[in-house]
C-alpha cells in the first residue's frame, strides 16, 4: 500500500492508510496508548491498544491503521493501528523533549542537540523556509537570463580585505577560505554577463553575536552593462519579492506554525548614507561613524518603519571609508554602493563595482592593499570587462529577519560560532 502522509489523513476518512514516520510522543491511559507520528508533511494522532509494546520517543516506525474523525485529536482526525513496524528503536530517551520545543528554553542545548532537536516542527521550519526562498532567488535569476556558477572555496588572497580570513595548509602554501565569491563572481561577468551563486562563505569573526557566523550561505548575484547601481537595487527589490512569494507559497505550513508576520514588500526606499547619518545624529542622537553599526542600523530600521511604514530600506552612496577596494568611487568620496536593511539589520552589500584596470590600481593603493597580492584577480581587467554591479544577501539573516528567530543560528542547520564545531 502506497504511504500516505500526516497532513493527507483528512481525504482518507474511513479508510486504512499506511503511514511512515517518528514517534514523536507517546501516552499511555491505561487499555489505550495514544502516539503522535511525525513525518515530513506534519504530525497525526495514532491509537493502539496494549498489543503494541512503544518504543521510545523518535524511534522510527510504519503504522497501518484506518482513518476515524475525532473532533479531539490534533488535526481533527486520528488512525486506529491494525499493524505497527519499529524500523530502528530509540535506544535512549532523547536529550530534549523535541515535542516541547521552545525557542526561548535553553538555545545552547538546542544546539548542543541539534541532530535531533532540529526534528522539532519548529526548529526545522526555518530550514525548509529557507530552502524555498533559495528556490526562489534561483527561480527568479534563471528568468532573468543569469547563469548559476560554481567557484572555489579554497583562495589564494581575501576578496574583502579586513583580517577575518580563516588561514588553511595548501600543500606547501598557504592558502585561505573564501570570505566571497566577489572576485570570481566578478570575473564570470566577463563570460556570461549575468552570473549568481548560492555557496558557503567562511568568516573568522571573533565575537559570538546574534547575527554573526563564521560559515554562512551567501546568495550572491553580479550583472554586466549596467549605468548605475540603481538597476542593481531595482533587481534586488524583484529578487526578494520573488524570494517571499516562493516561501509564502511553498512553505506556507511552516510559515503559518511560525507565524510568519510578512513584511512591506511594496516600498523599499533608498536614503543616502549621508542623509542616513544626519538623521541619526540629529534627529535620533546617535553618534555615528562612517560605517552604521549595529545600534545605528537597528535606529535607523526603527524610524524608517514609524516614518514610512517599511521594513526594507537600502542605504546608498556609501563613503570610500566604509567599502572594500572594488566600489566605484564616485569622485567626493562617496562611491555607488549601498547596503539593504530589512527589519534593522544588514541583509545585504552591494553596489556598482570598478571596471577599469587603472582605476582598480590606485583604489587598491589608496586602501593600503599591495597591488601585486591582487595580481590574479586584475589580470581580467586589462580585457574589457564591461560595466557591472552586485550584491549578496546573508541567507540565514535574511530568514531570521522574515521569521522574527532571536538569533541567527537557528537559521543554519549546522551552525559555526567561535565555540561550536560540533555538531
Ligand atoms: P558583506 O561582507 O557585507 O559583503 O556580506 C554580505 C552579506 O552577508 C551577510 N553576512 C553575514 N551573515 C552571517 N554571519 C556573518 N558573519 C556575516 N557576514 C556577512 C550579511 C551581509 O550583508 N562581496 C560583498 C557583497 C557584494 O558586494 O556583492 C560582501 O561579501 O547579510
Amino acid at each position: 500500500m502506497s504511504r500516505t502522509f500526516a497532513s493527507q489523513v483528512a481525504q482518507h476518512v474511513g479508510q486504512t492508510v499506511t503511514l511512515e514516520g517518528f514517534l514523536h510522543w507517546k501516552r499511555d491511559l491505561g487499555g489505550i496508548q495514544f502516539l503522535l507520528l511525525r513525518d515530513r508533511s506534519g504530525i497525526v494522532q495514532v491509537v493502539t491498544d496494549r498489543r503494541f509494546a512503544l518504543p521510545l520517543a523518535e524511534s522510527s516506525l510504519k503504522v497501518v491503521g484506518r482513518v476515524v474523525a475525532n473532533p479531539k485529536a490534533p488535526g481533527g482526525y486520528e488512525v486506529l493501528a491494525e499493524a505497527m513496524e519499529f524500523y530502528a528503536q530509540a535506544l535512549e530517551p532523547t536529550p530534549i523533549e523535541i515535542p516541547k520545543e521552545e525557542w526561548k528554553v535553553n538555545p545552547e542545548t538546542l544546539l548542543e542537540y541539534r541532530y535531533v532537536s532540529l526534528r522539532g516542527e519548529k526548529a526545522r521550519a526555518p530550514l525548509k523556509i529557507q530552502a524555498a526562498l533559495v528556490r526562489g532567488f534561483r527561480s527568479y535569476l534563471d528568468r532573468q537570463g543569469f547563469t548559476e556558477i560554481f567557484t572555489p572555496k579554497i583562495v589564494s588572497a581575501g576578496a574583502e580585505g579586513g583580517s577575518n580570513l580563516f588561514g588553511i595548509d595548501y600543500f606547501e602554501h598557504r592558502a585561505y577560505l573564501a570570505q566571497s565569491p566577489q572576485l570570481y563572481k566578478q570575473i564570470m561577468v566577463g563570460v556570461f554577463e549575468r552570473v549568481y551563486e548560492v555557496a558557503p562563505v567562511f568568516r573568522a569573526e571573533l565575537h559570538a553575536t546574534s547575527r554573526h557566523l563564521n560559515e554562512y550561505l551567501s546568495l550572491d548575484v553580479e550583472m554586466g552593462f549596467i549605468t548605475s547601481e540603481e538597476e542593481v537595487m531595482n533587481l534586488e527589490e524583484e529578487l526578494l519579492r520573488a524570494m517571499l512569494e516562493e516561501a509564502r507559497h511553498s512553505a506556507a505550513a511552516e510559515c503559518q506554525l511560525l507565524q510568519v508576520e510578512w513584511p512591506n514588500l511594496a516600498e523599499m526606499p533608498r536614503l543616502e548614507h549621508a542623509e542616513a547619518r544626519r538623521i541619526l545624529r540629529e534627529e535620533l542622537g546617535l553618534p555615528v561613524g562612517a560605517d552604521l553599526n549595529e545600534e545605528a542600523e537597528r535606529a535607523l530600521g526603527a524610524w524608517a518603519k514609524a516614518k514610512w511604514g517599511v521594513d526594507f530600506l537600502f542605504v546608498t552612496k556609501y563613503p570610500e571609508s566604509a567599502r572594500p577596494f572594488y566600489a566605484y568611487p564616485e569622485g567626493d568620496g562617496s562611491t555607488r554602493g549601498f547596503d539593504l536593511l530589512f527589519r534593522g539589520l544588514e541583509i545585504t552589500s552591494g553596489g556598482q563595482r570598478i571596471h577599469r584596470y587603472e582605476v582598480l590600481v590606485e583604489q587598491l593603493r589608496k586602501k593600503g592593499h599591495d597591488p601585486a597580492q591582487f595580481a590574479g584577480y586584475l589580470e581580467v581587467f586589462k580585457f574589457g570587462m564591461p560595466p557591472h554591479g552586485g550584491f549578496a544577501i546573508g541567507a540565514e539573516r535574511l530568514t531570521q529577519k522574515l521569521l522574527g528567530l532571536p538569533n541567527v543560528r537557528y537559521a543554519r542547520a549546522f551552525p559555526r560560532d567561535r565555540h561550536r564545531l560540533t555538531p
